[in-house]
């Protein structure tokens, strides 16, 4: 990559974060059961570049990006971030590909994509329960 994306500033997504990079893959972390991989995105205000770990939740090299951020009131950061750049770079394992992300509406899509989601990280839905907001789902397909 051109330039060196930031870490975030919370400790532990940082570690998570330095883990995989140092390692080169995303096996190296786990949320108990549930793998994890590692995006990049483009601030929408600063046009700076961050890594963003996330779980990894795929179906036939198409990933989603669920904007949980623990079931918070409010959206993640990154979330305005991929909606003002939807070029994000994913690395799943030790492979790095350029993907190209849409929000899904309410409807079929999105309901295959949040029970793919649950299935991949159960605590997705707990997160749903405890938030006003419907939690948004990016899905993401190569360029
Ligand atoms: N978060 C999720 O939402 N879903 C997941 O599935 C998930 C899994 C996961 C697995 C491992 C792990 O280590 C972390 C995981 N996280 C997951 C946490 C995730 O990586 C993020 O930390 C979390 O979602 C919070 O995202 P955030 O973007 O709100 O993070 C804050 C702390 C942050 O980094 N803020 C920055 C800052 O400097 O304060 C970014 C600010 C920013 O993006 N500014 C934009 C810009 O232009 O630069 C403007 C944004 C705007 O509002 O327009």
């Amino acid at each position: 990559m051109s330039e060196t994306p930031e870490f975030s500033p919370t400790d532990w997504v940082r570690d998570q974060t330095r883990q995989i990079l140092d390692a080169g893959t995303t096996d190296v972390v786990q949320l108990g059961q549930s793998k994890v991989v590692l995006f990049t995105t483009t601030g929408a205000k600063s046009g700076i570049k961050r890594y963003v770990p996330l779980m990894r939740v795929e179906e036939d090299g198409k990933y989603a990006m669920v904007a949980s951020k623990g079931g918070a009131p409010q959206h993640p950061s990154w979330y305005f971030n991929v909606k003002a750049h939807p070029e994000v770079q994913v690395l799943d394992g030790d492979v790095w590909t350029t993907m190209t992300a849409r929000e899904l509406p309410e409807g079929d899509e999105r309901e295959h994509w949040w029970t793919l989601a649950v299935a991949a990280f159960p605590p997705y839905a707990d997160y749903q329960r405890k938030t006003e907001r419907t939690i948004p789902i990016f899905l993401l397909e190569p360029r």
